[in-house]
């Protein structure tokens, strides 16, 4: 059945071998402990951390930040969902199979490298927005278990020969994002799709690698986040319901 196909390719619990030998693996696992330990961290109290959006459990907090006249603004964003694991969420998002389906910024997506069960290697092209020439990115993924019942997924932008930058109308962008789960159920109970919570801390900074307009990035941004992670998550629970719980 459809169920036990996914089961089998849920994040492993543990760092694939294939990675650690691989030349990226220094790079991917410095990152990405970096970038979890990050995406805990909370902004209460944090120095210019402006809230932009809430809804429901969902807050979305950005940093206005100019390099050169350019917005790399950092963004942080905070959810709750029940009745999904922190693992199902990171299966959904590491997974190039579903993001056609909730990724509404993308034109294009290619697997440039099949590193291990739990890292590829990305390019991939975004919608043209208006007055901005179009962008493309090219990203390692990894997926990983962290602490008890948690799991994350940190993408960084990399290169590779056979995709140079700033060819075929396209500029690169240079991204950093980590979406990071953690589940929780009430002690001395077992998980069950009825008693579980997932939190969810997203991380996000792009640096648009060539002129764009501050305003209409940030109002770009303003729009797209929040819709993203509203859909993204509303996918997953929907993807989810009548699954097994994968814990
Ligand atoms: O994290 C998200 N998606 C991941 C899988 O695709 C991946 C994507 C990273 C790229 C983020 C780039 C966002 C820029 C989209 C706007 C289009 C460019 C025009 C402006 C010129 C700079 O980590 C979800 C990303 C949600 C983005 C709203």
């Amino acid at each position: 059945p459809e169920h036990t196909r996914d089961q089998v390719e849920l994040p492993p619990p543990a760092v694939d071998n294939r990675l650690t030998v691989h030349p990226l693996w220094t790079e991917i696992d410095r990152i990405s402990t970096e970038q979890i330990q990050a995406a805990f961290e909370g902004v209460g109290g944090g120095i210019g951390w402006q809230l932009f959006a809430e809804e429901g459990d969902m807050r979305m907090y950005r940093r206005e930040m100019e390099v050169d006249g350019m917005v790399m603004d950092p963004l942080k964003a905070m959810h709750k969902v029940r009745g999904v694991s922190a693992r199902e969420m990171c299966h959904y998002f590491f997974n190039p199979r579903y993001r056609y389906e909730w990724e509404t910024t993308l034109e294009n997506m290619t697997v440039v490298e099949e590193i291990s069960s739990d890292a590829l290697v990305f390019h991939q092209t975004f919608k043209r927005i208006w007055p901005v020439s179009q962008r493309d990115a090219l990203f390692w993924s990894h997926v990983r278990a962290a602490d008890d019942h948690t799991y994350a997924v940190t993408n960084h932008s990399t290169t590779h020969a056979d995709y140079p930058s700033n060819t075929g109308g396209c500029i690169r962008l240079f991204v950093t994002v980590c979406l990071a789960c953690k589940s929780s159920y009430p002690a001395g109970e077992r998980p069950t799709r009825d008693n579980i919570t997932t939190s969810i801390a997203y991380c996000s900074t792009v640096n648009p690698g060539g002129w764009a307009p501050a305003g209409v990035l940030r109002a770009v941004y303003k729009r797209e986040y929040p819709k993203f992670l509203k859909r993204f998550t509303s996918y997953v629970v929907n993807q989810c319901k009548d699954k097994p719980l994968a814990i």
